[in-house]
């Protein structure tokens, strides 16, 4: 593996709806920090987001604002890129490829594929099925050996590794190992039902979004489920929030109702409307510096167009290989 492979990092994002603290957490933060030190790309994966119900009209202006939030959050296109995963094909290419060295078999286990024909019955598509191969074929045209990710996204890294081995022993090795980076909250749970991931498509009432007011945060928090009783080991849900009072609260706040959850004179509502409230702080320069983008959309149009010209440069090299491996006409 080249210096250059193992600097290069990779990570998208769905435009499947406004982003969360799970997306936060589990995702965006780590591309901050890994943005300062490596090559990134970014990406908004729509191709990824039409594999589940999604409304024609709409799909644009939920690209633009997940590119408003990436932008937001702190990402930085003079460091990385930032690109829209249509605007580069080449993804595509690459994918249909891995999929002719794909067994079927493989992708009907893949946890993921089982849990979305769970959530939309009537929406089991082939885009769907062959989710993982796209993702493979978006990290690994980048050559990417760094892969920040939710805990969520596990399978389909194992999945990436087999794909590029597979490929490596075949036509010969292309692809380097893949890691998958996994931040402090991995997982940050649903506030209204903690056995289950905070989610975009369970809707707005079970997370919190970045751009949410701190009205609405101290709303959502209120109605958020806690433990009954004061005393014990932590349920779930309270884990879930001490996790995100951790990260995101203000440090004595962690240390005081930590005291009180060990002494059982905790007061779940002091604690949500803390959290609330720190939260609420955490995310007002997000909120100032979103306000101000959205006022910028040719801008954040620019932005794009230009990581999607950065992001093909990469991607049609890494084609030109593959073809050339492989026998394929140049
Ligand atoms: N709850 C979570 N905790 C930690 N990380 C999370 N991620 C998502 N939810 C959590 C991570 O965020 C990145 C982008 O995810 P995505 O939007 O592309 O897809 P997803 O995992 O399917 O996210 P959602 O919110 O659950 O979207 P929908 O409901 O549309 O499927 C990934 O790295 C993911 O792990």
């Amino acid at each position: 593996m080249t210096k250059q492979e193992n600097k290069q990092v990779f990570s998208g994002i769905r435009s499947s709806g406004e982003l969360h603290l799970g997306n936060y957490i589990g995702a965006i933060k780590s591309f901050i920090e890994l943005q300062k030190t490596r090559d990134c790309v970014f990406m908004i994966v729509d191709y990824h987001g039409i594999t589940t119900p999604f409304d024609p009209k709409e799909i644009k202006n939920t690209i633009l604002n997940v590119a408003l939030d990436y932008l937001a959050a702190g990402i930085d296109p003079n460091k990385s890129i930032l690109a829209v995963q249509s605007n580069v094909p080449e993804h595509l290419e690459l994918s249909w490829i891995f999929s002719t060295i794909t067994p079927v078999g493989l992708l009907q286990r893949i946890p993921t594929f089982k849990e979305k024909i769970r959530q939309h019955p009537d929406y089991v598509n082939l885009g769907l099925l062959s989710y993982p191969v796209l993702m493979a074929a978006d990290i690994l045209i980048y050559k990417a050996g760094l892969v920040p990710v939710g805990e969520d996204q596990l399978p389909h890294i194992e999945f990436t590794n087999e794909t590029a081995k597979r490929f490596n022993n075949k036509f010969g090795k292309t692809f380097p190992e893949v890691k998958a980076k996994l931040s402090e909250g991995a997982r940050i749970m649903s506030l209204n039902d903690p056995a289950k991931k905070m989610s975009k498509s369970l809707g707005p009432k079970t997370y919190i979004a970045l751009n949410d007011s701190p009205e609405t945060i101290k709303e959502k928090m209120k109605k958020a489920v806690t433990d009954i009783g004061t005393t014990g080991k932590m349920t779930p849900a309270t884990e879930n929030l001490f996790l995100l009072l951790k990260i995101l609260g203000k440090p004595e706040h962690y240390e005081e109702f930590l005291a009180e959850h060990k002494k059982g004179t905790i007061k779940y509502s002091l604690l949500k409307e803390t959290l609330a409230a720190d939260i609420a702080d955490y995310f007002a320069p997000f909120r100032a510096k979103r306000k101000e983008l959205e006022a910028k959309p040719e801008y954040v149009k620019k932005i794009l167009a230009d990581g999607a010209d950065r992001a093909r440069k990469i991607a049609r090299a890494t084609m030109r290989e593959v073809k050339e491996k492989i026998g394929l006409m140049i």
